[in-house]
């Protein structure tokens, strides 16, 4: 008798240490797919981003490779596009207003990326040009510096103003300094000298990026010139140094989030991030998935004819959601500044049907069922399960999989509170549909458990 008694009460109070532990007990929320600690909790429930991929390639207009795969030298790089690189029309206000309208909750922003550009005004002296006498940045080596105007702290600001969280990414290969040269997709050190110095330079500027711009999330890119243990100067970056230099982050910041890509593949970093594709299922822990809309990243002329359509944006924004995952949708502003054509049109389309279904994203959690519907993807928010219809069924009838265990207590579309017929089977909830489908892309019916 008295030893199992002391069993059902071991067993209780393991089942309240794990409650307690998951963040189940008493809240009445759900947790996400994976277990998302504090300082991410905002980041996870708000799912959806803006990158900006913005540099001097973007003056160039053949994409942020262009140096790369045009075989560019650094000198005629710098000389030829860096040096005619004048975004006097780049507007942050307006940037940030578009990220507002599409219902994006924070940002990125390429501080500096492979081509070693700096966008802020850095005072690390090893980053110059190839004279070794004027560094490298926006604001000391461009045309745009006698403005006198800092638009990365243009941005942090417009942000602020908009209620949106602010992040800044971060290349760890530099196509610029001397430290190192192109070799294919890799670059090469000239020597273990020049990598120890180039890696505490490094550190430098990413504590002049934190000391200046306060970001939320640190997105690093361009570690894949890694071996795991013992580096080459051809693969010279390591698991150990991406180890360390997430810790260097923490120590600037301690909330700070920061990507995988401090040296991908170790499961290193606070977040995964798989760059134009989507995983199966939702992942281990969070996860991040970064997306062009017209498969470029920085402004390439060639790709201002092949956006994909809103529609397809929007479902690949609900796929991920599905999955418990983030969406973080890129622009490529123009040389002078200017947002294109084709990315204003995705940003308020997306905006049209945020503004409508927003509650199906933000703060929810991927779908409870194992099968994907044949119509369309669910998500989950708390006891509501969110039915996301993208074929419209026939005979304005939705089959549905039943909550296990729940009842149903009312069924409803999501843009107007409008309630719905249904029959509630044993593993199903079949649904009337209205005639016409409100939405193309998607049109979200809600089902609201007890
Ligand atoms: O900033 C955008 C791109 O410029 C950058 N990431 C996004 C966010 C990007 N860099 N590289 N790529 C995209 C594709 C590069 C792929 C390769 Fe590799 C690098 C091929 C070989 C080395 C990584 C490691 C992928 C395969 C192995």
């Amino acid at each position: 008798m008295k030893t199992g008694f002391n069993w059902k009460r071991k067993l209780l109070s393991l089942l309240l240490l794990f409650c307690l532990l998951t963040g189940l007990a008493g809240s009445g929320t759900m947790a996400h797919a994976y277990n998302v600690p504090d300082n991410m909790k905002w980041w996870a429930d708000d799912k959806f981003g803006m990158f900006i991929h913005f540099g001097s390639y973007s003056y160039y207009g053949h994409g942020e490779w262009a140096m790369q795969t045009e075989g560019i030298s650094k000198e005629t790089y710098q000389k030829t596009i860096s040096a005619k690189f004048d975004p006097e029309k780049f507007d942050a206000q307006e940037i940030v207003s578009y990220a507002k309208k599409a219902g994006m909750k924070y940002l990125v922003f390429t501080a500096k990326h492979h081509e070693g550009l700096a966008m802020w005004d850095t005072k690390v002296a090893s980053f110059t040009d190839t004279t070794g006498q004027k560094i490298y940045s926006l604001q000391q080596y461009t045309p745009f510096g006698k403005t006198n105007r800092d638009i990365i702290m243009e941005l942090k600001n417009a942000c602020q103003q908009a209620g949106i969280h602010f992040g800044l990414y971060y290349s760890i290969i530099d196509w610029n300094h001397s430290s190192q040269t192109v070799e294919g997709d890799f670059t090469k050190m000239a020597s273990w000298e020049a990598r120890t110095a180039y890696i505490a330079d490094m550190k430098a500027q990413l504590k002049e990026l934190v000391d200046t711009y306060d970001p939320e999330i640190m997105w690093f890119d361009g570690d894949w010139t890694y071996k795991k243990d013992n580096p080459t100067l051809k693969k010279w970056w390591t698991k150990q140094d991406g180890q360390d230099l997430y810790q260097y982050m923490k120590s600037l910041k301690s909330d700070i989030i920061v990507n995988e890509r401090v040296c991908r593949s170790f499961g290193l970093g606070d977040f995964e991030c798989p760059e134009q594709s989507i995983p199966e299922k939702a992942l281990s822990r969070p996860w991040e998935t970064c997306q062009t809309m017209n498969n470029a990243w920085g402004y390439k002329k060639d790709c201002e004819k092949s956006y994909y359509n809103v529609r397809y944006m929007i479902q690949d924004l609900v796929e991920v959601a599905s999955k418990d995952g983030n969406y973080l949708l890129n622009i490529g502003p123009k040389g002078d500044g200017t947002m294109t054509a084709g990315s204003k049109k995705i940003l308020k389309g997306i905006g049209n049907w945020m503004n409508r279904y927003g509650d199906s994203i933000y703060g929810t959690s991927g779908t409870p069922f194992a099968k994907k519907p044949s119509w369309g993807r669910y998500t989950r928010k708390d006891n509501v399960i969110y039915a996301h219809v993208m074929k419209w069924p026939k005979a304005q009838k939705l089959v549905t999989k039943k909550y296990a265990g729940k009842k149903v207590k009312k069924v409803y579309l999501l843009q107007n509170g409008k309630k719905l017929k249904y029959n509630a089977t044993g593993k199903k909830v079949i649904i009337k549909m209205p005639e016409k489908k409100p939405d193309k892309a998607d049109t979200v019916i809600a089902v609201q458990y007890q």
